[in-house]
């Protein structure tokens, strides 16, 4: 799979790129993430990329021409025709059946913004979908590409260790986990459930199951909801 950032702050992208998983599977040629900067495709001499919205407003809206070029270079680099994703506040919200969709794909485009938005011809010219990592207000498109990377790449397949794809499969329920414990069996005066001692493993996958039950109305009782279980298992 091929990940095409086009972004103002390519540096933002190298700590979470060099890291753990995503650094593997770049590692294991399952992924090759290349970033582009906007600005390198500003015409003038001092590099603008944003200008004031018509019709007036707060802000800057960023420019269509070099969102556009930028997309056109990353394009002729590979025949694939990846999906052009706009990250914006006001796109369909990223969930664990979108990130499985994209983990299907051979290439993707991710387009991260600053400012207040992009020139709407930006989306109409790219074909692009908008999506949004959550309701909550970023500074910027950048975070929320990380959030899509991340997810996408441990889904491809050699992307995790075995135990960890395994755990994965066994628990897509559509509920949230139980409490997990580790050693000391004692601590600050809190004592691990004696079921999780007890070696009686019928027991102990009941009780997970009832905690797991527990946890999810507490938390999100939205997930409890049948439509939503089956669509976007986490
Ligand atoms: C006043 C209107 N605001 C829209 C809600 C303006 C605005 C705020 C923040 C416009 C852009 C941004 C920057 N956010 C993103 O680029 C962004 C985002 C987000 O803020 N939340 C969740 N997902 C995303 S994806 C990109």
């Amino acid at each position: 799979m091929r990940i095409d950032v086009l972004t103002l702050f390519p540096d933002m992208f190298a700590s979470p790129l060099s890291l753990s998983i995503v650094k593997r599977a770049q590692h294991r040629g399952l992924v090759q993430i290349a970033l582009s900067n906007i600005r390198d495709f500003a015409a003038n001499s001092y590099k603008k990329v944003d200008d004031t919205p018509y019709g007036g407003g707060p802000g800057m809206v960023m420019m269509p021409r070099p969102v556009l070029e930028c997309l056109e270079n990353v394009q002729k680099q590979e025949s694939l025709n990846g999906r052009v994703i706009l990250l914006t506040p006001q796109g369909r919200k990223f969930d664990q059946k979108l990130a499985k969709e994209l983990a299907a794909e051979q290439r993707i485009i991710l387009i991260a913004g600053h400012y207040e938005g992009f020139d709407e011809r930006i989306r109409i010219v790219a074909n692009a979908e908008e999506v949004s990592i959550g309701d909550y207000v970023l500074s910027g498109g950048e975070l929320a590409a990380m959030v899509i990377i991340d997810a996408v790449v441990r889904l491809l397949p050699g992307s995790l260790g075995d135990e960890d794809s395994a755990a994965n499969d066994s628990f897509s329920d559509g509920l949230l986990e139980y409490p997990q414990y580790t050693r000391p069996e004692e601590f600050n005066g809190l004592k691990v459930p004696d079921v999780l001692l007890s070696g009686n493993h019928a027991q102990i996958d009941k009780w997970r199951k009832q905690q797991a039950i527990e946890k999810t109305k507490a938390n999100r009782p939205d997930l409890l909801d049948d439509n939503k279980k089956s669509e976007n298992k986490i």
